[in-house]
């Protein structure tokens, strides 16, 4: 069924896909694990599937199955990591999984190495993270900027969600010399909303171009990833007055109970999807369907560049 050595395990419909050049897009488990609440997160992860599969383009959904990580999953890997409790996995989770046999929703970093390694070269995924607020007391900055600086992978996501430091972020993805595009765009997005306010360098306007950047990517040989940040479409995004206040009331909120360090994002982001009467989480869904859609256009842009 599947094929692969130790230590991952390349689904089958993958595998073949990769050796014919055929296009492939990545999708990361934690956000049905621990991003969306059951049961839309099983239609979500099937949904982010089917919409690849409609366009020529094979799904490999990332996570580490009893101490194995996954590249592609079948229809019960998939209800597994929906359904299941299980670690949110960075990429030093890894090594602890396999030594012990469990099980781990991988996280944009986790799932850019894997896909690396694996040489799956495109990532679709609704928003990275980045660097939290206040990290020059806390030092928290998520994995998943150092991993993009190591994995070969164009990651597809809308930005970073603005209870973020946005601007930190873009600066410490300067540093370690990750490049960042915009779809169509020079305005960073700022995940519910098409625009933070914070300008890129640079913006590409095709699947096509992008595959270009990824080939000038290899020649240099740096290794990075490279991120493209695909803004939500206006009609689709969230009413800015309605975000803004109650990222206010959030905030306030996260200050009023006292939560600190790691419990604060999901403490943030539960308060919101309620404050929002699941708005939020509407909006949501349709970012990460929407870059999916864009992830699968460059695979295949990818696949005929190579051709
Ligand atoms: N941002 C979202 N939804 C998510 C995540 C980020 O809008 O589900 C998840 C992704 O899997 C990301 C991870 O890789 O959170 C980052 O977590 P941390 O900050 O603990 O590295
Ligand atoms: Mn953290």
């Amino acid at each position: 069924m599947s094929r692969g050595t130790h230590p991952f395990l390349v689904a089958a419909e993958v595998a073949d896909a990769l050796d014919e050049g055929r296009p492939v897009v990545a999708l990361e488990s934690t956000i049905i694990s621990h991003g969306l609440p059951r049961p839309r997160n099983l239609a979500a992860a099937q949904e982010f599937e089917e919409i690849l599969r409609s366009a020529g383009v094979v799904p490999a959904t990332i996570a580490v199955l009893d101490g194995v990580p996954r590249i592609g999953l079948d229809e019960e890997g998939v209800q597994r990591i929906a359904g299941d409790d299980m670690a949110k996995a960075s990429v030093r989770d890894l090594p602890i999984l396999a030594a012990k046999g469990a099980s781990g929703a991988t996280t944009v970093a986790a799932t850019a190495y894997l896909a690396g390694r694996a040489g799956v070269r495109v990532f679709a995924t609704g928003g990275l993270g980045g660097v939290h607020r206040g990290a020059s007391e806390s030092f928290d900055e998520s994995a998943d900027l150092s991993s993009l600086a190591l994995s070969g992978v164009t990651v597809v996501s809308a930005g970073v969600k603005s209870v973020l430091d946005i601007p930190a972020t873009l600066e410490r993805l300067e540093t370690l010399s990750v490049p960042v595009v915009g779809y169509r765009t020079t305005d960073f997005p700022s995940f519910w909303l098409r625009a933070s306010g914070h300008t890129l360098d640079w913006q590409v306007d095709d699947a096509a171009e992008i595959a270009r950047v990824m080939r000038g990517q290899d020649e240099l040989g740096h290794g990075q990833g490279i991120v493209v940040a695909n803004p939500i479409p206006v009609d689709e995004q969230w009413d800015p007055v309605e975000h803004d206040r109650i990222l206010a009331t959030a905030f306030a909120a996260a200050d009023a109970a006292g939560v600190t360090g790691k419990a604060v994002t999901p403490f943030l982001l539960g308060f919101i999807v309620e404050a929002s009467g699941g708005k939020s989480l509407e909006v949501n869904l349709d970012i990460a369907r929407n870059n999916v859609r864009l992830a699968a256009e460059i695979a295949i842009a990818w696949s005929a560049l190579n051709a």
